[in-house]
């Protein structure tokens, strides 16, 4: 039967989790306030619209909507300063021998990201050739746990949803493609990505036969 893997973007592929943090806490600062790292795990996964309403609740802010809609514009120009000097070197280890391999045995590969600049970062990167299909933050109205995001890849790519194996970093992204009825995948923390059908803490830990038993299931 024809299988379909799924990618989440931020704290797979790259760990662009970084530099949102940088914008985010730059923002924080600009505003009176500290922002933690430990804070930005909860930024994981989550929409850029949510993330600033998630900051301004840690600052005390209540922002009118003009202010709001500044702020998103500031912090996002500021994250794109940093994507602008991302190359390959940023690449996660080993992502790129899963995806040469699935390439190899043509099986389809889509993106399900929250970002709405998942495409350049790709890009920037030179991963974009591997994608079939790329289902991003403009493409999605309901962010994860909801599984929009994952059945709209399956969907495109022409894969039953239980056919499609999704690799995510985040708790909501796992609940995700566990409610799109997917088999979850989770890269980092065991612990914190315990609902997940199988568990690595990075790609250095999958090896090929994995990739390929998987393909058999
Ligand atoms: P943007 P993912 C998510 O990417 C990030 O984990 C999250 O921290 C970020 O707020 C979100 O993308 C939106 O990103 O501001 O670029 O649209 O993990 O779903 O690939
Ligand atoms: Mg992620």
């Amino acid at each position: 039967k024809k299988k379909g893997f799924i990618f989440d973007l931020d704290g797979v592929i790259v760990d662009t989790a970084k530099y949102h943090y940088l914008a985010w806490k730059k923002l924080a600062n600009e505003l009176g306030f500290e922002f933690t790292e430990e804070q930005n795990e909860m930024f994981k996964g989550v929409s850029r619209k949510r993330c600033l309403e998630i900051l301004l609740d840690i600052g005390g802010i209540e922002a009118t909507q003009k202010e709001f809609d500044t702020w998103m514009i500031e912090k996002n120009e500021d994250y794109l300063e940093y994507i602008e000097k991302m190359d390959a070197s940023e690449i996660l280890p080993d992502v790129p021998k899963v995806l040469e391999y699935l390439k190899a045995k043509k099986v389809p590969i889509a993106l399900g990201s929250a970002s709405k600049n998942a495409k350049p970062i790709l890009e920037k990167v030179g991963l974009l050739p591997y994608f079939d299909n790329i289902v991003d933050g403009n493409s999605v109205s309901k962010a994860k746990p909801d599984p929009e995001v994952f059945l709209i890849a399956a969907d495109k790519l022409g894969v039953m949803p239980k056919d499609c194996f999704v690799f995510e970093d985040a708790v909501a992204g796992i609940q995700a493609a566990n409610n799109a009825e997917m088999t979850s995948i989770g890269i980092g923390d065991s612990d914190i990505l315990a609902e997940a059908d199988y568990n690595f803490k990075d790609f250095t830990e999958i090896d090929l036969d994995f990739i390929k038993k998987l393909l058999q299931l």
